[in-house]
């Protein structure tokens, strides 16, 4: 390992040290704009929440720079899969606000967005890494020229499903890339009693899988990374492992108190590195944005939030029979009494 193995084109501080992607100004300013819009997306579903105005929400606060470029380099004909914390990079791929707000707030999704080529986010850890290798065998059976982008968490990497789809995917080697969102914390166990290695990536090598390590709050940084991948895969040279660490500023869930375990000092440590902050210098150093375009910027994505807001709070409350109803085809006697339990207590909204 080098000594310094983790890529970086910017600096904490917002300074260049490495080759900055050649994109069209629009593009480096659209990747400042979704970052904001995270911020305001998992701020606001937040507060929601904890009017009674939304379900139970896992923020992304810290994440917003991989949030974002894992999603943004890719096609519209590539697939994305994740878990909850990459409900914002499906945002990015495609998926409309209002179907990510009704997602979180319980509703059916029977209007779901497929043609956005997002399977609905999944809760059980690292099932959709290996749905994500099923998909990228089928596009290479089709000899296909589309990659999947399968994104989860550090600790999903204990799962026995993760080390399989990696195996199966060094082996086959189809259009995939993983992308390990190493936030530091697994709920409340810390990222060093997760795994005895001291990256994440290091693990790519035992099944045949090239990997790499991404400052995961330096934006273009992961978006080169996962245009390379991409590249690559869609050239037939099968599938890479991308590990971005990065830092969980906010609570895991919104039923989960951080300071129980999180250390004050590890947190402010991180809280220097705000992907956005630094992002925002790189900008305005190149006269990309300025102060009155920022807040415009900002007035402007709160007023997209609320207008899909207005959208959400407009239909009619989820059915909270729902979720009993379409799960089983005769309800075991337990789960009907449950049923009825929980009907007794309304809907929540
Ligand atoms: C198979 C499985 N086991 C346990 C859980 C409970 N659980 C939910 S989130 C979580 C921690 C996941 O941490 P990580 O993969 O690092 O993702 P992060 O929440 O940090 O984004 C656990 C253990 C689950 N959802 N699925
Ligand atoms: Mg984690």
């Amino acid at each position: 390992m080098p000594d310094n193995p983790i890529y970086q084109i910017l600096t904490p501080a917002g300074d260049v040290i490495g080759d900055v992607p050649d994109l069209a100004d629009e593009t480096l300013v659209g990747l400042y704009r979704w970052m904001v819009m995270a911020r305001i997306f998992s701020d606001r579903m937040v507060a929601l929440q904890r009017q009674g105005r939304m379900g139970t929400f896992a923020p992304l606060n810290g994440q917003e720079a991989t949030c974002v470029a894992m999603a943004a380099p890719l096609e519209e004909k590539d697939w994305l899969l994740g878990s909850y914390r990459e409900s914002f990079p499906y945002i990015v791929k495609g998926v409309p606000l209002l179907s990510q707000m009704k997602h979180w707030g319980g509703h059916l999704p029977v209007d779901y967005p497929y043609e956005a080529r997002c399977i609905p986010f999944q809760i059980v850890l690292a099932t959709q890494v290996l749905h994500a290798v099923g998909i990228a065998m089928a596009i290479k059976y089709k000899k296909e020229k589309q990659v999947v982008m399968v994104g989860c968490g550090d600790g999903a990497t204990s799962e026995g499903d993760f080390n399989e789809a990696l195996n199966f995917a060094g082996v086959f080697k189809p259009p995939v890339i993983f992308l390990v969102q190493n936030n530091g914390w697994a709920i409340s166990v810390p990222r060093k009693i997760q795994t005895a290695v001291e990256y994440i990536a290091q693990r790519g090598a035992g099944f045949g899988v090239p990997s790499r390590i991404v400052d995961g709050n330096d934006v273009l940084a992961v978006y080169q990374a996962v245009t390379e991948a991409a590249d690559r895969a869609k050239a037939g040279e099968g599938a890479t492992l991308i590990e971005a660490i990065t830092y969980r500023l906010g609570a895991h869930t919104t039923a989960d108190d951080p300071t129980k375990y999180q250390p004050p000092a590890e947190l402010d440590a991180w809280r220097q590195r705000d992907p956005i902050t630094r992002y925002r210098k790189f900008l305005m150093d190149r006269t990309l944005l300025t102060d009155a375009q920022d807040e415009q910027l900002h007035d402007d994505v709160n007023a997209e939030f609320q207008a899909a807001l207005d959208l959400y709070e407009a239909l009619p409350p989820p059915n909270p029979a729902h979720q009993f109803d379409y799960t089983y085809a005769e309800l075991p006697p337990q789960l009907q009494r449950q049923r009825e339990e929980f009907l007794e207590l309304g809907s929540w909204r």
